[in-house]
């Protein structure tokens, strides 16, 4: 466990980071907190941390101003979301390509003595996602490069980046390629949301509405794997301890598709089978996506607990319970 330390946590404000404050606060540590967020939009804002709001870290005098002192730093900041926001938000993916690089200089500068960097399962070669139910995605898979456009090359390319940081300065990094990570206190509406919480939106207003019938993107055949964020965030930590340097999974294999989701979905919520309205101009992604954990287990013993339908669960009382507060600011987690 780490404890007695002093954290600098970037992204903070966001759904991940958010996590992990939380737990490394309750594992005893001290916690400088930012994000570009004003504090409003902050998912989760916790008192005991030393939070910095509205601060751009694409700015490297503010890296400068966060990195002194501290003996980790965690980047979690990206400019990111579901398929909806990446597809059509391009450069402003690739830009958070100036947060780690600025962030790294300042580390460097600090001799900050490790850091982590949130990578993405977009990072993988896109023709190796072309079918349904593809086995796992193993590390290699990542070359010859073919990342998602935009947001995948940022994750890509700054993954190289802290391995050369690493053998030209000594600074230790640690990088998890996380498979779209769900749960309470993420975004589930306005653009930004990934499928997992945006389906629980759907099938919420449906009951509400008492509709039949839902929207969903692409013909509902594409696969996934989702991991829930207590697995996450452990995973992440199991990381961060180790001594493995090397890009690894940070994902579930408990490979579904969108439609099987679903059906998990009107289960939990009580409802009918709905009539799905198939969008095939939405954006899709790849056709499947899965993670291999065989290295994840073979360097850090680790691997997911929290089932998809377990997952789930949690995740759609959240939503449900934050769509019935009535003039209460949820809209930090619907801004798109
Ligand atoms: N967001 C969303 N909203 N996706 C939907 C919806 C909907 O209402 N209905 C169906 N889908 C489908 C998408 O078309 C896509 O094929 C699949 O669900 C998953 O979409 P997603 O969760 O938005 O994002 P992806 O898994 O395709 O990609 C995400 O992967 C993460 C890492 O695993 C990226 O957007 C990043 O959030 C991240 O890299």
């Amino acid at each position: 466990m780490i404890k007695n330390k002093k954290i600098l946590i970037v992204g903070a404000g966001g759904f991940i980071g958010g996590h992990l404050v939380d737990r490394l606060l309750k594992d005893g540590n001290s916690i400088i907190s930012c994000d570009i967020k004003p504090k409003e939009y902050w998912f989760q804002d916790f008192e005991n941390s030393e939070n910095h709001y509205s601060m751009d870290m694409k700015d490297i005098t503010n890296c400068k101003k966060v990195t002194k002192g501290v003996d980790y730093v965690f980047n979690m900041a990206c400019n990111m979301g579901g398929m909806g926001f990446i597809e059509n938000n391009k450069a402003e993916c690739m830009q958070s390509v100036l947060i780690n690089t600025n962030l790294l200089i300042a580390c460097n500068e600090d001799k900050v003595s490790k850091y982590f960097f949130s990578s993405s399962a977009c990072a993988y070669n896109k023709t190796k996602q072309q079918e349904v139910f593809i086995d796992g995605l193993k590390e290699e898979d990542a070359y010859p490069a073919d990342p998602e456009d935009g947001y995948g090359w940022e994750k890509l390319f700054s993954e190289r980046m802290c391995r050369h940081f690493m053998e030209d300065y000594g600074i230790q990094v640690r990088v998890a390629r996380y498979h779209n990570i769900y749960g309470p206190y993420g975004t589930f509406d306005g653009g930004r949301e990934k499928a997992p919480a945006a389906l629980c939106r759907k099938v919420f207003n449906a009951k509400k509405n008492k509709d039949t019938k839902i929207e969903v993107w692409g013909d509902g055949k594409q696969t996934r794997t989702f991991l829930y964020i207590d697995d996450c965030i452990e995973g992440t930590l199991r990381l961060f301890e180790s001594d493995f340097s090397d890009p690894v999974n940070i994902g579930s294999d408990e490979q579904v598709s969108i439609n099987q989701m679903i059906e998990i979905i009107e289960g939990i919520s009580g409802i009918q089978r709905l009539e799905k309205i198939y969008q095939l101009d939405k954006p899709k992604g790849v056709r499947g996506r899965s993670s291999n954990n065989d290295l994840v287990k073979k360097v850090l013993n680790w691997s997911y607990n929290i089932k998809l339908k377990d997952g789930l669960q949690k995740t759609y009382d959240w939503i449900s319970s934050e769509m019935q507060k009535e003039g209460v600011n949820i809209s930090r987690f619907t801004k798109s």
